[in-house]
């Protein structure tokens, strides 16, 4: 069906997931919605916050940041240029997030679609949300979030990191870099598959998924199959997203000392004193 068609067909009104028809409308090409509203009005505040808590330093781009209260507030609300400003825009920010992700799931609802896109997006949400609000909250103070400033937040990466001493002995950061490495061999590889049968060159034709699943048997013995590449591209990015939230979540709340130290259970394992 021609895109033309297709439009007049499904974009109309009716199946939204809250408030019916209220604004159950598209502007240009874009679908509005409650969600749309929510989004709108959640990244315009913490976005015009963000640029007064600049204006009150600085606006060189790679300065600026918002710093999160200081670790004595705890957990309660921070005078304003103490960190208030930091609690309000992460509000502004999950809010933006999770308005986003409902409005993805209202568009698939009317479309009659699965909920693959905000599922996804929603494990995104979750690790953003591990940063500045659960382990915040397990540790006590709203302070461990992150400054929220391009540089700012590099420092506070590297801080925290070498507060467990090597943070790449963390087995479930482990676990999130090899799923990140994975996804983009996964996209590499799919990548480079689909343009090479698709854009070939003049005069010849596009080729299809039988020449597509040769290809891979013949270099690795396997085709994991046109639905199976990407099930399988799913599954290791969300698994990138979700190892990154229990690697953080873990420091601090679940383990103290240096990560390297944590394998000292494999020395402990009983196994070494048999027999002696
Ligand atoms: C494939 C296939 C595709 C693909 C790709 C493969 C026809 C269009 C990339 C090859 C993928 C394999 C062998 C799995 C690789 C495993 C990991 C963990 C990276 O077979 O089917 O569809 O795009």
């Amino acid at each position: 069906m021609a895109m033309l068609d297709f439009e007049k067909k499904y974009r109309v009104r009716g199946g939204t997931l809250l408030g019916g028809d209220l604004f159950d409308f598209w502007i240009g090409p874009f679908y509005v919605g409650i969600f749309g509203v929510l989004t709108a009005i959640f990244a315009v505040l913490g976005t015009v916050l963000i640029i007064y808590g600049a204006s009150q330093d600085t606006f060189n781009l790679w300065q600026i940041s918002i710093a999160p209260p200081d670790l004595s507030y705890g957990l309660a609300l921070a005078p304003m240029m103490e960190g208030g400003l930091w609690q309000i825009i992460t509000v502004c920010a999950l809010g933006a997030f999770i308005a986003w992700a409902l409005r993805q799931a209202e568009i698939s609802k009317k479309l009659g679609m699965g909920y693959h896109v905000p599922v996804a997006f929603a494990v995104a949400i979750l690790a953003y949300a591990t940063l500045v609000v659960f382990r915040p909250l397990l540790m006590g103070a709203w302070g461990h979030g992150f400054p929220y400033g391009i540089l700012s937040h590099l420092d506070w990466v590297s801080n925290v990191g070498y507060q467990y001493l090597h943070f790449h002995y963390n087995p479930a950061h482990m676990l999130a870099v090899t799923f990140f490495f994975t996804t983009t061999l996964a996209l590499a590889l799919h990548g480079g598959l689909i343009l090479s049968v698709t854009n070939p060159k003049k005069g010849e034709s596009v080729k299809t998924a039988e020449h597509e699943n040769t290809f891979f048997r013949d270099v690795v013995g396997y085709s994991i199959g046109s639905l199976g590449i990407h099930r399988l591209g799913l599954f290791l990015a969300l698994n990138a997203a979700f190892w990154s939230a229990v690697c953080i979540i873990i420091s601090g709340p679940f383990w103290t000392r240096g990560w390297p130290e944590w394998w000292n259970w494999w020395l402990n394992v009983p196994i070494w004193s048999w027999g002696g």
